[in-house]
């Protein structure tokens, strides 16, 4: 069996020194996104300042590691510094283009795709206010583009939401706006589809959705990949829906393999022990593919057990 699509994690930068966690990603993923260390607030904390300190640390692992890297990202709303919006609004491109020619210069030639711009669409698929939109209007999309392909020239550039899984009035919104900045010639090469699910609610159309934007030429990713369920603090995941979960991981990895432009499978977190879940959604959280033990759940089987390769250990017990 030949198997295209690499599966990958989204990895903490504090977490690489833990031995347990660093080896966990090595041994099991060929592609990594940083989970937090390349976005603006964390690499530019005030205006005359680029920290990389952590971005590095998650290049230097998968460089040495051989590991592909998905950048993650430019032009996002949140996890945006506040001088931004505090900048006057004519000064808010050129801000952003200094920002661009410098983290994707300096990443030049090593990060096989960005996240260019991120969630540009709100829930209905307007176009999200943010201080880029407000102050460049919709034009900051291409430029943003234009400005990343001059950076680096060999990065796969990629548009990238959520609850974009199926075909649905957002990702029909997407599949416009991706059409016409084909047709004006905006180095646009990729969708990435986040892919952040509730149990027992797969998404019934991916594959057809994949399909279509690969029909534009375009590469195809799920970049952010959980499943989350109700927990509380007496009452873990069920055997029914750990099943019911890894039903859904395996829905959406059967799409990704049935569409050859789709190109990695992201999973947003390595384990239940260190999840953004429980903090963004109270009374939500094992939406990972190892529990908070770092045993493996049914998810893991679900993802690894049609995955071929000699990266891919079959004994996926961490410690
Ligand atoms: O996992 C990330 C978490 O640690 C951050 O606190 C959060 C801030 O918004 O962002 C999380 O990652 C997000 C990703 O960058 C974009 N898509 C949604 C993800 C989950 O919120």
């Amino acid at each position: 069996m030949t198997d295209t699509l690499r599966i990958g994690c989204a990895v903490d930068a504090f977490a690489l020194d833990d031995p347990a966690y660093r080896d966990a990603i090595a041994r099991l993923f060929t592609v990594v996104t940083a989970e937090n260390a390349m976005k603006f607030l964390l690499l530019r904390p005030d205006r005359d300042t680029y920290d990389f300190a952590n971005a590095d640390r998650i290049m230097e692992f998968a460089e040495a590691e051989g590991k592909a890297v998905r950048g993650h990202t430019l032009a996002w709303h949140s996890q945006l510094s506040e001088w931004v919006a505090d900048a006057p609004a004519e000064e808010r491109a050129g801000i952003l283009r200094d920002h661009i020619d410098t983290v994707v210069g300096r990443y030049r030639g090593r990060i096989e795709q960005w996240d260019v711009v991120n969630e540009a669409l709100d829930d209905d698929a307007q176009p999200r206010e943010s201080p880029w939109f407000e102050a460049m209007g919709i034009d900051y999309i291409a430029d943003a583009f234009r400005w990343a392909h001059e950076a680096d020239p060999s990065a796969r550039l990629f548009l990238n939401d959520y609850n974009v899984e199926d075909l649905c009035p957002k990702s029909d919104a997407y599949y416009e706006l991706a059409k016409q900045l084909l047709a004006n010639g905006v180095p646009l090469h990729g969708f990435g589809i986040q892919g952040h699910r509730i149990v027992g609610d797969p998404p019934t159309s991916m594959r057809e959705n994949l399909q279509r934007f690969a029909d534009l030429g375009l590469e195809v990713a799920l970049t952010e990949v959980d499943v989350r369920m109700p927990v509380t603090e007496v009452e873990h995941a069920s055997d029914v829906q750990l099943a019911a979960q890894a039903a859904d991981y395996r829905t959406m990895i059967e799409a990704a393999r049935a569409v050859p432009a789709c190109t990695s499978f992201v999973l947003w977190g390595l384990s239940d022990a260190h999840s953004w879940i429980p903090e963004t959604f109270a009374g939500f959280g094992a939406a990972h593919v190892f529990d908070e033990a770092l045993r493996p759940k049914p998810a893991f089987e679900a993802v690894f057990s049609d995955t071929v390769g000699p990266s891919y250990a079959k004994e996926p017990v961490l410690r």
